[in-house]
């Protein structure tokens, strides 16, 4: 595509809105998602926040997602009709070790048919199961061993899959698993929801090529380190590989 094409053809924008209980780990997914990060230096979410990403969709399609974060807000709070009004996609977020935050997507889901309820377009919803734990249960199961747990929390999981998928079919919502902390197919989480919304369908070659993004940090050494890293100076990058 020539440069002139690539300008002819303006962004989508996408209002995403991500709902659940607290904890279930909304800040961190849509932290990981934006800004590539988990943890640290996030801090409790006041007022209204989003987060603005673009990405590509096929055919060369870009679209800026929108992210919006309710932080503190929980069902019945004064502001979340103003989060959830015009939303094209809402993410119900539970916690897959917390079976109370799975229970309470259905309160959640009932606020946003209320503010949708004169609306004609509806927006997507989907589900998602995120799997945080406190550090040290996660270290007592791990900590003889040198290897990173690559599956989070899953041994932890209360929260059945079939109960998970069952509560997508009968909602015709979509499905999905991520994990903020290692980043696992949270990418692929919101490309999905964006295609999906889009009507645009994604191939198979697509799909696994965005639930296997491996995140590497690449440190650039200081000058006097030349000899030894050929590397010239002390910034830090971040790529992917895939
Ligand atoms: P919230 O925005 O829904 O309230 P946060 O949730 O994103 O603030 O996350 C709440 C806690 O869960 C944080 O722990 C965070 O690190 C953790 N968490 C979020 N996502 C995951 C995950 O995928 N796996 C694991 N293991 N933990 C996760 P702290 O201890 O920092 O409060
Ligand atoms: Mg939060």
């Amino acid at each position: 595509m020539s440069d002139s094409e690539e300008e002819e053809s303006p962004d989508r924008q996408l209002k995403l809105v991500v709902l659940g209980d607290g904890t279930t780990g909304k800040t961190s997914l849509a932290t990981r998602f934006a800004q590539e990060t988990f943890g640290k230096q996030y801090k409790q979410t006041i007022g209204l926040d989003f987060f603005l990403k673009r990405i590509i969709l096929p055919g060369n399609l870009n679209v800026t997602l929108q992210v919006w974060d309710v932080g503190g807000q929980t069902i019945g709070g004064k502001m979340l009709d103003k989060y959830i009004y015009g939303a094209q996609g809402i993410l119900l977020v539970y916690d897959i070790t917390n079976g109370q935050s799975f229970e309470n997507l259905e309160d959640w889901y009932n606020v946003v048919k209320k503010v949708n309820e004169e609306s004609e377009i509806q927006p997507l919803v989907a589900v998602v199961g995120n799997k945080k734990l406190p550090e040290r249960k996660i270290h007592a199961k791990w900590m003889f061993s040198d290897l990173k747990n690559p599956f989070d929390l899953e041994h932890m999981r209360t929260v059945k899959v079939d109960k998970h998928q069952r509560f997508c079919q009968e909602n015709n919502f979509s499905s999905h698993f991520v994990s903020a902390k290692t980043g696992d197919s949270v990418f692929l989480c919101f490309q999905r929801i964006a295609a999906d919304i889009l009507g645009i369908k994604l191939n198979k070659a697509e799909l696994e090529q965005s639930q296997h993004i491996v995140r590497a940090e690449l440190v650039k050494y200081p000058e006097e380190d030349n000899q030894h890293h050929n590397i010239s100076n002390s910034q830090s990058k971040v790529c992917s590989m895939q």
